[in-house]
């Protein structure tokens, strides 16, 4: 175990601008590990933990879970892990996820990749997925959208203004956003 800070790269973009498809991508090409936030929650309701409960009634409405808990599952995550590299999708939500992440685990991102998708086109993907997630109906989603726009846009907005944004057009098919993608992760560029 050494104190070395690892590689972060945050993955932001609205719901279903397809951070989870492209980060699975990027894990096979460049050698990180994904860290969906999402991915976490949903993995405490199912393990029955004591905050389970108040997690799911969150995500039912597309609320922001509180900083403390998702940061204490993406800090674990990261401490068992060998690698040095990580991809953290889905996080930062809103500015207090945001300051608390880096007053508590002192790491900022290397750059934070953007997925910038229409509603419309999101709304679409999102409808026809097929994973059973609880969040994916057309009132949880408008409520997603929401709060999209009204607390992660800022957080974007706030690490556009340190020059540390990675735009993608990602309404595109998935292997021309990944082209996108590659190219941001190639050496030259990093
Ligand atoms: N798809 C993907 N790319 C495509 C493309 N280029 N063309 C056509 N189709 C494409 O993709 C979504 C769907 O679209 C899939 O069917 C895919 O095949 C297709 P996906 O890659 O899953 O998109 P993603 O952006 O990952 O969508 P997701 O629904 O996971 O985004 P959300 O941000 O809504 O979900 P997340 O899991 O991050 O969060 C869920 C909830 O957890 C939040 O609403 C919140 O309540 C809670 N949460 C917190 O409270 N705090 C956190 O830090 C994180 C989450
Ligand atoms: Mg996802």
């Amino acid at each position: 175990v050494t104190d070395k800070k690892p590689t972060v790269v945050f993955v932001l973009g609205g719901p279903g601008s397809g951070k989870g498809t492209q980060c699975a991508n990027i894990v096979q090409h460049f050698g990180y590990t994904h860290l969906s936030a999402g991915d976490l929650l949903r993995a405490e309701i199912k393990s029955g933990s004591e905050n389970g409960t108040m997690i799911q009634n969150m995500i039912k409405e597309g609320k922001i879970v509180p900083s403390e808990v998702t940061i204490k599952l993406l800090q674990q995550a990261i401490q068992e892990s060998a690698n040095d590299k990580f991809l953290i999708d889905g996080f930062p939500r809103n500015e207090e996820n945001r300051a608390a992440f880096e007053n508590v685990t002192k790491i900022e991102p290397a750059f934070v990749l953007f997925f910038d998708c229409s509603e419309e086109e999101m709304e679409r993907r999102l409808l026809s997925r097929d994973q059973g997630r609880e969040d994916d109906n057309i009132e949880t989603i408008r409520k997603r959208f929401k709060v999209f726009l009204e607390s992660s846009l800022p957080v974007i907005e706030y690490y556009n203004s340190k020059g540390k944004v990675r735009k993608i057009d990602a309404g595109r098919p998935v292997e021309e956003v990944f082209e996108s993608v590659q190219a941001i992760f190639s050496p030259k560029n990093e």
